[in-house]
């Protein structure tokens, strides 16, 4: 299949590029490297040392004997060349990562607030306006959140993969419905992840794009079959207070013996999933595609469900470092419980990798090895949700 991947020099677009690339599909990456540009403003950098995306992609012919292609423009902001792009390339399938993706960095002032939205939003309708009128019949697989049901919610039953059957209370006849579970975001990024939702719903309605919406846990790992077959090829792992996410920043801060950064009382239960099984969902989603006119299709990409202060104690355990209750810089609940269904990838045979896996894997081969590129004044989480 031919394949575009926007927002493939990320965290999860690189591996998935590969991944894709290994299986003998004709990949091109559309980036326009603003995560780089980021990481430039923020002052860190990737824990692993990334290759520019040139040098990866000659790393990559050389290593497998075959051709990423690569294609740079802004997606929020290049509407026609967009356009223009589609109808000469016809992609069969476009996966979508371009987003702005951390929850921190989004909440960190006006300005990038703005950004997040005026970005996020831009990108995701500009494809979907472009599939429309280029009259292909390509089917988007993005990239969405579990943080789009928000986690107030604390019960017994699961949260059910996208859409909720509700009984129409005020009703006589009580109507039985499907609508999408309520969007309950937790930050700026996880608003506008909530808002793709309602694009996708209505342009899968009135226009027939076919849309699979996959809502992905925090995501931990770095390597995956494809990224260790050359260290140029390495994947990139953050680990600072905004775009590190809380189990990689265990793993890094173990690896420096530097106490964990639990937030409050680390009661907050969140759902994760390794690297390797990001793409192989990826490849899944891509492999059983929704029909015309059918809701968008939304898989639950998680694996299992933790506390934070139990991963905390698990790499606490393992690595012998201290534990650091700290301040909650976020608006968060203090305690969630947390029942995700992910029952639609098992039954098409995803054997996850769980966290027993591969742990002291990720501290000795990642972050221990790189550990010398930590900047330690980068790693406390400095974006307040409410200014004090
Ligand atoms: N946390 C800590 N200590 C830290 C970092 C985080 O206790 O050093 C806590 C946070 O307060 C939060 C939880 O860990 O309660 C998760 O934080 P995170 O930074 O790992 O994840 P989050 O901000 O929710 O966002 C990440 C990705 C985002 C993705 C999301 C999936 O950056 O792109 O959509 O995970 S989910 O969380 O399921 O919505």
């Amino acid at each position: 299949m031919k394949i575009w991947i926007l927002g493939g020099d990320g965290f999860c677009g690189w591996p998935t590029a590969l991944y894709l690339s290994d299986k003998g599909h004709d990949v091109t990456i559309i980036d326009n490297l603003i995560r780089r540009q980021t990481d430039v403003l923020l002052g860190v950098e990737s824990l692993t040392p990334i290759k520019t995306i040139t040098e990866r992609l000659k790393i990559w012919k050389k290593v497998s004997g075959k051709k990423i292609n690569y294609l740079n423009f802004n997606l929020a902001e290049e509407y026609q060349l967009l356009l223009d792009t589609l109808i000469k390339e016809k992609p069969d399938v476009i996966v979508h990562f371009a987003e702005q993706r951390s929850a921190p960095y989004s909440m960190k002032s006006a300005s990038t607030k703005r950004y997040t939205v005026n970005n996020n939003i831009s990108v995701t309708h500009n494809l979907l306006v472009a599939l429309v009128e280029s009259k292909l019949d390509s089917h988007i697989v993005h990239l969405g959140t579990m943080g789009v049901y928000g986690y107030g919610w604390s019960g017994k039953t699961a949260i059910p993969e996208g859409y909720l059957k509700v009984v129409l209370d005020n009703d006589q006849e009580k109507t039985k419905r499907d609508i999408l579970y309520p969007a309950n975001p937790g930050s700026v990024y996880h608003m506008t992840k909530t808002m793709d939702q309602l694009m996708f719903a209505f342009y899968a309605k009135n226009d027939g794009l076919r849309i699979t919406d996959l809502h992905q846990g925090i995501v931990w790992g770095t390597q995956t079959q494809q990224t260790i077959l050359d260290d140029g090829l390495v994947n990139r792992f953050d680990y600072d207070g905004d775009y590190g996410t809380v189990l990689n920043r265990f793993l890094m801060q173990a690896a420096i013996e530097y106490p964990l950064t639990v937030h409050g009382t680390g009661g907050q239960t969140r759902a994760f999933i390794n690297i390797q099984d990001t793409v192989r969902c990826i490849e899944l989603a891509i492999l059983n595609p929704p029909t015309k006119y059918d809701r968008p299709v939304v898989f639950n990409q998680v694996t299992e469900t933790f506390k934070v202060i139990d991963l905390a104690k698990l790499v606490s355990k393992l690595t012998g470092v201290k534990i650091n209750l700290l301040e909650n810089p976020r608006n968060e609940a203090r305690e969630n419980e947390l029942i995700v269904e992910n029952k639609k990838f098992m039954s098409l045979g995803l054997n996850p990798i769980t966290l027993n896996d591969g742990l002291m894997t990720e501290i000795e081969k990642i972050a221990k090895k790189y550990s010398y590129r930590v900047d330690k004044n980068k790693i406390l989480a400095t974006s307040l949700w409410k200014s004090k």
